[in-house]
Protein backbone atom coordinates (compact mmCIF):
# COMPACT_ATOMS: atom_id res chain seq x y z
CA UNK A 1 0.00 0.00 0.00
CA UNK A 2 1.38 3.47 -1.08
CA UNK A 3 1.89 5.84 1.71
CA UNK A 4 -0.12 8.77 1.52
CA UNK A 5 1.53 12.05 3.65
CA UNK A 6 -0.74 14.52 4.26
CA UNK A 7 1.39 16.22 7.10
CA UNK A 8 4.92 16.47 8.19
CA UNK A 9 6.71 19.04 10.43
CA UNK A 10 10.01 19.05 12.28
CA UNK A 11 10.37 18.21 15.53
CA UNK A 12 13.99 18.19 16.78
CA UNK A 13 17.72 17.99 15.91
CA UNK A 14 20.09 15.95 17.85
CA UNK A 15 23.69 15.92 18.13
CA UNK A 16 25.70 12.83 19.89
CA UNK A 17 24.61 11.88 23.34
CA UNK A 18 21.99 13.99 23.43
CA UNK A 19 19.45 12.62 25.78
CA UNK A 20 16.54 14.09 23.84
CA UNK A 21 17.43 11.07 21.61
CA UNK A 22 15.34 8.89 23.77
CA UNK A 23 12.25 10.93 24.43
CA UNK A 24 10.50 8.65 21.42
CA UNK A 25 9.61 5.80 20.71
CA UNK A 26 7.72 5.45 17.08
CA UNK A 27 8.35 3.85 14.30
CA UNK A 28 11.01 5.69 12.40
CA UNK A 29 12.68 5.67 8.72
CA UNK A 30 16.41 6.81 8.82
CA UNK A 31 17.92 7.99 5.58
CA UNK A 32 21.89 7.48 5.40
CA UNK A 33 24.34 7.64 2.88
CA UNK A 34 27.52 9.42 1.66
CA UNK A 35 27.51 13.51 2.17
CA UNK A 36 25.40 15.49 -1.04
CA UNK A 37 24.07 12.55 -2.48
CA UNK A 38 20.52 13.83 -1.77
CA UNK A 39 19.28 12.46 1.80
CA UNK A 40 17.34 15.70 2.53
CA UNK A 41 16.28 16.19 -1.05
CA UNK A 42 14.01 12.79 -1.16
CA UNK A 43 12.61 13.73 2.36
CA UNK A 44 11.08 16.67 1.03
CA UNK A 45 10.26 14.51 -2.03
CA UNK A 46 8.39 12.32 0.06
CA UNK A 47 7.10 14.91 2.42
CA UNK A 48 5.96 16.86 -0.43
CA UNK A 49 7.53 19.63 1.17
CA UNK A 50 10.20 22.26 -0.70
CA UNK A 51 12.26 23.40 2.07
CA UNK A 52 10.82 21.55 5.28
CA UNK A 53 14.41 19.68 4.79
CA UNK A 54 17.18 21.75 4.08
CA UNK A 55 19.75 21.02 1.19
CA UNK A 56 22.79 22.37 0.04
CA UNK A 57 25.03 21.99 -2.97
CA UNK A 58 27.53 22.10 -1.46
CA UNK A 59 28.48 18.45 0.98
CA UNK A 60 28.41 18.81 4.11
CA UNK A 61 25.31 20.71 4.98
CA UNK A 62 23.22 18.18 7.39
CA UNK A 63 25.06 17.97 10.49
CA UNK A 64 22.83 16.72 12.99
CA UNK A 65 19.95 14.14 13.02
CA UNK A 66 16.97 15.98 12.07
CA UNK A 67 13.65 14.12 13.32
CA UNK A 68 10.26 15.02 11.46
CA UNK A 69 6.82 13.74 12.53
CA UNK A 70 4.93 12.23 9.10
CA UNK A 71 0.84 11.85 9.38
CA UNK A 72 1.40 12.64 13.17
CA UNK A 73 2.64 8.65 13.87
CA UNK A 74 5.84 8.30 12.34
CA UNK A 75 9.62 9.51 12.79
CA UNK A 76 11.52 10.38 9.32
CA UNK A 77 15.53 10.99 10.18
CA UNK A 78 17.61 13.01 8.37
CA UNK A 79 20.93 12.18 9.30
CA UNK A 80 24.16 13.92 7.82
CA UNK A 81 26.44 12.44 5.33
CA UNK A 82 29.45 10.26 5.49
CA UNK A 83 32.92 9.69 2.96
CA UNK A 84 33.16 13.81 2.18
CA UNK A 85 36.96 13.94 2.79
CA UNK A 86 37.32 17.52 2.60
CA UNK A 87 34.83 18.59 5.44
CA UNK A 88 38.77 18.25 7.32
CA UNK A 89 39.34 15.32 9.79
CA UNK A 90 37.96 16.54 12.74
CA UNK A 91 34.69 16.66 11.44
CA UNK A 92 34.43 14.20 9.34
CA UNK A 93 35.05 12.09 12.32
CA UNK A 94 32.26 13.70 14.35
CA UNK A 95 29.39 13.36 11.92
CA UNK A 96 30.52 9.89 11.60
CA UNK A 97 30.64 9.11 15.25
CA UNK A 98 27.14 10.66 15.25
CA UNK A 99 25.42 8.74 12.51
CA UNK A 100 26.72 4.98 14.02
CA UNK A 101 25.95 6.58 17.31
CA UNK A 102 22.22 7.26 16.62
CA UNK A 103 21.21 4.49 14.46
CA UNK A 104 22.85 2.05 17.40
CA UNK A 105 20.58 4.27 20.24
CA UNK A 106 17.54 3.85 18.17
CA UNK A 107 17.90 0.09 16.56
CA UNK A 108 14.54 -0.37 18.34
CA UNK A 109 12.52 2.24 16.68
CA UNK A 110 13.96 2.22 13.55
CA UNK A 111 11.77 0.15 11.31
CA UNK A 112 13.41 1.21 7.65
CA UNK A 113 17.00 2.49 6.54
CA UNK A 114 17.20 3.50 3.37
CA UNK A 115 20.61 3.56 2.35
CA UNK A 116 21.13 6.56 -0.82
CA UNK A 117 23.46 6.05 -3.25
CA UNK A 118 24.60 8.61 -6.10
CA UNK A 119 23.59 6.64 -9.56
CA UNK A 120 26.04 8.42 -11.38
CA UNK A 121 28.95 7.52 -8.96
CA UNK A 122 27.70 4.02 -8.06
CA UNK A 123 28.62 2.45 -4.77
CA UNK A 124 31.66 3.26 -2.76
CA UNK A 125 33.34 1.01 0.00
CA UNK A 126 31.96 3.71 2.57
CA UNK A 127 28.52 2.58 1.43
CA UNK A 128 29.40 -0.79 1.81
CA UNK A 129 30.82 -0.31 5.41
CA UNK A 130 27.57 1.37 6.49
CA UNK A 131 25.24 -1.52 4.30
CA UNK A 132 27.26 -3.69 6.74
CA UNK A 133 26.84 -2.01 9.95
CA UNK A 134 23.42 -1.38 9.23
CA UNK A 135 22.56 -5.39 8.79
CA UNK A 136 24.80 -6.36 11.41
CA UNK A 137 22.43 -4.25 13.81
CA UNK A 138 19.70 -6.61 12.07
CA UNK A 139 18.05 -3.55 10.73
CA UNK A 140 15.93 -3.63 7.68
CA UNK A 141 17.54 -1.71 4.34
CA UNK A 142 16.77 -0.25 1.44
CA UNK A 143 19.16 0.70 -1.38
CA UNK A 144 18.17 3.75 -3.02
CA UNK A 145 20.18 4.97 -5.98
CA UNK A 146 19.59 8.88 -6.12
CA UNK A 147 19.97 11.55 -9.10
CA UNK A 148 18.97 8.86 -11.53
CA UNK A 149 17.84 12.13 -13.89
CA UNK A 150 21.46 12.82 -14.42
CA UNK A 151 21.64 9.62 -16.65
CA UNK A 152 19.59 8.21 -19.70
CA UNK A 153 17.21 4.99 -18.88
CA UNK A 154 20.36 2.09 -20.10
CA UNK A 155 22.51 3.73 -17.43
CA UNK A 156 20.27 3.66 -14.80
CA UNK A 157 19.35 -0.22 -15.52
CA UNK A 158 23.33 -0.72 -15.29
CA UNK A 159 24.36 0.91 -12.27
CA UNK A 160 21.07 -0.79 -10.59
CA UNK A 161 22.10 -4.04 -11.64
CA UNK A 162 25.67 -4.07 -10.30
CA UNK A 163 24.38 -2.38 -7.40
CA UNK A 164 22.46 -5.39 -6.59
CA UNK A 165 25.48 -7.40 -7.14
CA UNK A 166 27.14 -5.44 -4.73
CA UNK A 167 24.45 -5.62 -2.22
CA UNK A 168 24.01 -8.84 -2.18
CA UNK A 169 20.82 -8.70 -4.00
CA UNK A 170 19.48 -6.65 -1.58
CA UNK A 171 16.46 -4.43 -2.99
CA UNK A 172 17.36 -1.63 -5.39
CA UNK A 173 15.66 1.01 -6.80
CA UNK A 174 16.18 4.38 -8.40
CA UNK A 175 14.72 7.56 -8.06
CA UNK A 176 15.18 11.58 -8.66
CA UNK A 177 13.75 14.19 -6.14
CA UNK A 178 14.18 16.69 -9.06
CA UNK A 179 12.03 14.94 -11.26
CA UNK A 180 9.62 13.15 -8.79
CA UNK A 181 11.47 9.70 -10.35
CA UNK A 182 10.70 6.46 -8.46
CA UNK A 183 9.26 8.52 -5.62
CA UNK A 184 6.15 6.38 -5.69
CA UNK A 185 7.49 3.14 -6.06
CA UNK A 186 9.78 4.41 -2.30
CA UNK A 187 6.33 5.49 -0.86
CA UNK A 188 4.77 1.79 -1.24
CA UNK A 189 7.81 0.35 0.21
CA UNK A 190 7.76 2.48 3.54
CA UNK A 191 4.19 1.87 3.61
CA UNK A 192 4.15 -1.90 3.57
CA UNK A 193 7.73 -2.05 5.92
CA UNK A 194 5.86 0.88 8.35
CA UNK A 195 2.24 -1.16 8.46
CA UNK A 196 4.09 -4.63 9.73
N1 LIG B 1 19.98 16.31 -10.48
C1 LIG B 1 19.57 16.05 -9.25
N2 LIG B 1 20.11 16.72 -8.21
C2 LIG B 1 19.69 16.43 -6.97
C3 LIG B 1 18.70 15.43 -6.72
N3 LIG B 1 18.51 15.35 -5.38
C4 LIG B 1 19.35 16.25 -4.82
N4 LIG B 1 20.06 16.91 -5.76
C5 LIG B 1 21.05 17.98 -5.52
O1 LIG B 1 22.15 17.44 -4.81
C6 LIG B 1 22.65 18.39 -3.87
C7 LIG B 1 22.70 17.76 -2.49
O2 LIG B 1 21.39 17.52 -2.03
P1 LIG B 1 21.08 17.28 -0.48
O3 LIG B 1 19.68 16.76 -0.41
O4 LIG B 1 21.40 18.48 0.32
O5 LIG B 1 22.12 16.11 -0.15
P2 LIG B 1 22.44 15.43 1.26
O6 LIG B 1 22.68 13.99 0.97
O7 LIG B 1 21.39 15.74 2.26
O8 LIG B 1 23.83 16.13 1.65
P3 LIG B 1 24.50 16.28 3.13
O9 LIG B 1 23.49 16.82 4.06
O10 LIG B 1 25.63 17.22 2.87
O11 LIG B 1 24.99 14.92 3.49
C8 LIG B 1 21.74 19.61 -3.98
O12 LIG B 1 22.39 20.55 -4.82
C9 LIG B 1 20.49 19.05 -4.61
O13 LIG B 1 19.77 20.02 -5.35
C10 LIG B 1 18.12 14.75 -7.84
O14 LIG B 1 17.25 13.88 -7.74
N5 LIG B 1 18.60 15.11 -9.07
MG1 LIG C 1 21.49 16.65 4.07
Amino acid sequence: MLMKITNARFIKSISIHDSKIFFEDRKEVVFVGRSNVGKSSIMNALMQKKDLVKTSSKPGKTRTANLFIVNEKYHFTDLPGYGFAKLGQDLREDLDALISWYVEEKRYTIKQVVLLCDAKIGPQQSDIDMYNFITELGLPITVVMSKVDKLGRNDVNKTIAHTKEVFFWSRVMGVSSTKMQGIDELRKMLGETLRG
